[in-house]
């Protein structure tokens, strides 16, 4: 096969000159490719298949011991002027940056197939939707895309339509940490990834493209590309609301995005749009809409049951590709928090022995078709999104951050999602648990300077008196004992009615210098055990502590120079003096 786009065709053709595969083909995506895929990666060991009988169609992945997560040490956005990239990225000049990686793909694919993945991120008739062509020495990496994007066929008709799509080209080298890097070129639309097969590092849809580049063209051409989920909460009387979230990652999303209501809160329904990345635009009366550019979710499996998320439990249990989860001695997968069944083989497939940690990696992955999930929302497929009615931030603090708070203005808002700090996951290699400023969750990607980023976000108050409000969550606040204060998951519904009911003016707040905190009554705790004093612990501040915070907040502006914006500078300054006086 071959493509009418000669711009497509001609990079095809010289990929393949440089890196020499045995064959190329050009993915489809049909039904019958992903199957043919399969057969090859059970035929050489790539996957293995799980017990047929209780996981129908699902297989097992285990990736190098050293390709289990993201590398953002290892990840660069490559621009002539580094302070374009800014503080918030690793840099190198595009040149060096071209002559460095292309050396690692000089013939790297000898031997091997190389896939052509057209794929469009977004509904395939949607005006917000971007396309781009994945080249891959992967099947893994075929299949994954498969899942989470809408790849083959209608893709490329949309290139070839279009004329412009975003180039990715990938292979996993030789796994030699030493010789991986994941490289962005935001002004040529292009991404060089080498040396992993991991998620984000290899799926080049998901980060590097629909957050890294699409950052950067969203900034160019007025809306937004954001590490966020989105769902749909709507209330026993019917009317529905749409919110996006920006968690860092393993903080949360693809939980709340498929929340199932407690029964304590009768007649709610939760409809999942997205669990990972939103692209937010303004609409001709204002109004901010949503899509979600994926099409399938690359989900934390530990922790994941029937009690925390039975949506998520009940999807992957047919079609569903797993990665460096253990297995139990009938071949089902399993891991950390799964409560049923115990492991016999490790996610390296060794013996298990608690002697070697846990048995499920810590970032051990699902890849799911959204349409397994019951909570699926259709809306997900329309072109137009769906209108957001509020933006909520948040992160990981085992103290400090109380349970939600809101902001009193998109401006003030916009400092809260630029201020948002949160503990270190397996998400990236690197070391767990240790705060760090996570602004908006886009630490890891967004693809420029984040203070270009914020005087972006801050231009929207401008353009429209629609906006939605903004809010800041933290599930995960601690005693002094380890425990979680707030018991989480689909309870986490009680405190998104509270936002809901802030955003249509039928509840009173707490006014702080750090915003509007909900009077603890407010936040209903019907058969919860829940203490006063806890209540009391999350819908309140330290003024003190967050006075250093809100400096600490100042010290990391500072890094940012003459770029940040004097709006939130401005804001971070109001605060600070409201909580000394
Ligand atoms: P990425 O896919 O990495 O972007 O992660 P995510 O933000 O989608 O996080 P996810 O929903 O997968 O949750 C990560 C981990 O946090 C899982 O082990 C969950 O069980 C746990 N978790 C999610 N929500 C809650 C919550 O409300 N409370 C507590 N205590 N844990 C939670
Ligand atoms: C994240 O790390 O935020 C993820 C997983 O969603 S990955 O696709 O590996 O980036
Ligand atoms: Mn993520």
């Amino acid at each position: 096969m071959s493509t009418k786009n000669s711009a497509l065709q001609t990079w095809v053709d010289q990929v393949a000159s440089h890196t020499q595969p045995d064959a190329v083909h050009w993915c489809t995506g049909t039904d019958t490719e992903y199957q043919e895929m399969i057969e090859l990666m059970l035929a050489d060991g790539t996957l293995s298949a799980l017990n047929a009988a209780q996981y129908p169609n699902c297989y097992l992945h285990r990736s190098d011991p050293s390709d289990v997560a993201r590398v953002e040490h290892l990840t660069f956005v490559c621009m002539d002027n580094e302070d374009d990239a800014g503080p918030n990225n690793h840099w190198m000049k595009p040149a060096e940056a071209h002559a460095k990686v292309d050396a690692l793909f000089d013939r790297c694919m000898k031997g091997r197939t190389m896939y052509v993945i057209p794929y469009c991120m977004g509904p395939i008739d949607s005006p917000y939707s971007r396309c781009g062509v994945e080249i891959t020495d992967s099947a893994y990496v075929v299949v994954n895309m498969k899942l989470m994007t809408r790849m083959g066929n209608k893709a490329l008709t949309r290139i070839e339509s279009e004329g412009s799509f975003v180039k990715g080209l990938h292979s996993t080298g030789d796994l030699d940490p030493e010789r991986r890097l994941i490289m962005h070129f935001p002004d040529e639309l292009s991404i060089k990834s080498i040396g992993s097969g991991y998620g984000g590092n290899a799926l080049l849809g998901k980060k590097c493209h629909a957050l890294r580049i699409a950052s950067y063209q969203a900034r160019q051409e007025g809306w937004l590309a954001e590490h966020m989920l989105i769902v749909g909460l709507e209330s026993p009387d019917g009317d529905v609301h749409y919110i996006a979230c920006a968690f860092p990652s393993a903080c949360g999303k693809t939980n709340l995005a498929m929340l199932i209501p407690p029964a304590s809160l009768p007649g709610w329904k939760v409809w999942t749009l997205g669990d990972d990345i939103a692209w937010l635009h303004l609409d001709d009366d204002g109004k901010l809409r949503a899509i979600n550019p994926e099409s399938g979710y690359f989900g934390v499996v530990p922790g994941t049951n029937e009690k925390t998320n039975k949506n998520a439990y009940d999807m992957i249990k047919h079609d569903t590709i797993y990665t460096n989860v253990a297995t139990t001695k009938n071949n089902e997968p399993w891991w950390e928090g799964k409560k049923d069944g115990s492991p016999a083989t490790d996610w390296q497939g060794r013996d298990y022995d608690a002697a070697n940690g846990t048995a499920a990696h810590p970032n051990s992955r699902f890849t799911v078709a959204a349409t397994n999930n019951a909570s699926y929302s259709s809306l997900a497929e329309a072109p137009e999104g769906v209108p957001i009615s509020a933006i909520v931030f948040g992160g990981r603090r085992k103290k400090l951050a109380p349970l939600v708070y809101e902001a009193k203005s998109w401006e003030h808002g916009v400092l809260i999602g630029a201020g948002v700090a949160s503990e270190t996951t397996a998400a990236n290699i690197g070391e767990v648990g240790v705060v760090r400023r996570d602004p908006m969750a886009m630490k890891p990607f967004c693809g420029y300077n984040f203070a270009d980023y914020w005087a972006h976000w801050l231009s929207f108050a401008k353009r429209s008196d629609k906006l939605p409000r903004i809010f800041h969550v933290n599930w995960f606040r601690q005693n002094d004992d380890g425990e979680f204060l707030w018991p989480g998951f689909g309870e986490n519904l009680r405190v998104l009615r509270w936002i809901i009911d802030r955003c249509e003016d039928r509840v009173a707040a707490n006014e702080t210098p750090i915003g509007y905190l909900p009077h603890p009554v407010d936040i209903d705790t019907t058969d919860l055990d829940i203490s006063d004093a806890a209540m009391t612990a999350l819908t309140s501040i330290d003024r003190d502590q967050w006075r250093a915070e809100m400096e600490s907040i100042g010290e990391y502006f500072d890094t940012y120079g003459d770029r940040l914006p004097a709006a939130l500078r401005q804001q971070q300054q109001d605060i600070v003096k409201a909580l000394m006086s």
